[in-house]
């Protein structure tokens, strides 16, 4: 039997009409939250970032969990613990926010430790002193706030609002790397120069951290019309690096960088050439610890196997026991 139902005209303005509300909300700078819809490729392109943003946070805890038995003092180590234990629950508000897009937990957890998915280029990097603990803080996490400011503006409702509470922890966790590192250069000439060769090997991976120039950066432009991206990759080092230098003035801390000089014309500080080559071969996972990171966070996965197996068994005892009570 033939339909005598004709196909309905308005079907595809029916989507029209909801793609021109998704941009109207764009355009007025609203948000988008997991209710509306939204273009496929829209919802592709955050679950990559944040996805790739919660690994970061996960696979970051590791260089600094290295020092936590090794601090110098019991107050370190307990702000030391307090750092990675907020680094973990960054993590967890990232990954809930992917999983309003439909990300599973799951298949983010399987790519991360299959090495299929990317996460800062930054934790590839050793901790062989304490200094590194200060530089991590004063450089890594000044990089972090620098990029994820604007993200507290990211059009989408759930990235914006976890990275407003993760960049009040950042700015704390900032601070306490600037002091450590203040400390040192206030100490003997041994613990200035274990500062100052810190500084010298986190500086240039810690302007990687931007990500690759405005000019071979096939995300920005797409991200920035969709305002998930506020501001260009070059636009933030530029404002890291103006933020650095007053900063390392206060600490008699060298930026390793002899062609670094104040530009008069454009009132900011131009940078030398960075090494695209070593963030690309960090990117490719031959980076200085990469097999190490990953190999860690596969053991730690296997290890809590158990751990997921006792909270499944549970929950299934508690519906069953709530759908005993619901019968009876
Ligand atoms: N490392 O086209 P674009 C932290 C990839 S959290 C590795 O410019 P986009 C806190 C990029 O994914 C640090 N991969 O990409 C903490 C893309 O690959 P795909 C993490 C990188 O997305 C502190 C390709 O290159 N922060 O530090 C990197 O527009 C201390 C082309 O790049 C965030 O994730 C890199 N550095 O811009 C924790 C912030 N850069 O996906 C513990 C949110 C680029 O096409 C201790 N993310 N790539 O295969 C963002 O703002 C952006 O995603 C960018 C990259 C700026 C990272």
């Amino acid at each position: 039997m033939t339909s005598t139902i004709t196909p309905d005209p308005s079907a595809s303005a029916v989507i029209s009409v909801e793609e021109q509300h998704f941009n109207d909300l764009i355009d007025a700078d609203s948000r988008i939250e997991p209710r509306d819809w939204m273009p496929e490729g829209y919802r592709k392109s955050l679950v990559r970032q944040i996805s790739q943003h919660a690994h970061s946070e996960i696979i970051g805890m590791q260089p600094e969990s290295n020092w936590i038995t090794r601090a110098p003092s019991l107050k370190r180590k307990a702000i030391l613990m307090a750092k990675v234990q907020d680094e973990a629950g960054h993590g967890l508000y990232l990954y809930s926010a992917a999983q309003t897009l439909g990300a599973t937990r799951d298949d983010m957890t399987d790519a991360l430790i299959a090495g299929k998915a990317r996460y800062s280029s930054i934790f590839n990097y050793p901790t062989p002193s304490w200094a590194d603990m200060g530089s991590i803080g004063w450089l890594v996490d000044g990089a972090a706030i620098c990029n994820q400011v604007p993200l507290c503006r990211a059009s989408y409702g759930p990235y914006g609002r976890a990275m407003v509470r993760i960049c009040k922890e950042e700015s704390f966790h900032q601070r306490q790397g600037f002091e450590i590192l203040l400390e040192l250069m206030q100490g003997t000439e041994e613990q200035r120069q274990m500062a100052q060769d810190s500084v010298n090997r986190w500086y240039w991976p810690a302007l990687m951290m931007f990500g690759p120039p405005d000019d071979d950066s096939p995300n920005s432009a797409q991200s920035m019309a969709w305002k998930i991206k506020r501001h260009s990759n070059d636009e933030l080092r530029q404002r890291f690096v103006n933020m650095l230098v007053p900063q390392a003035a206060v600490l008699g801390i060298t930026l390793p960088d002899p062609e670094l000089h104040f530009n008069e014309d454009t009132q900011q500080w131009d940078l030398g050439v960075i090494d695209w080559t070593e963030f690309h071969e960090v990117l490719a996972g031959r980076g200085p610890n990469n097999a190490q990171r990953l190999q860690r966070r596969r053991d730690a996965h296997d290890n809590g196997a158990w751990v997921r197996e006792a909270a499944a068994a549970y929950a299934r005892k508690q519906s069953a026991r709530t759908k005993e009570m619901a019968a009876s």
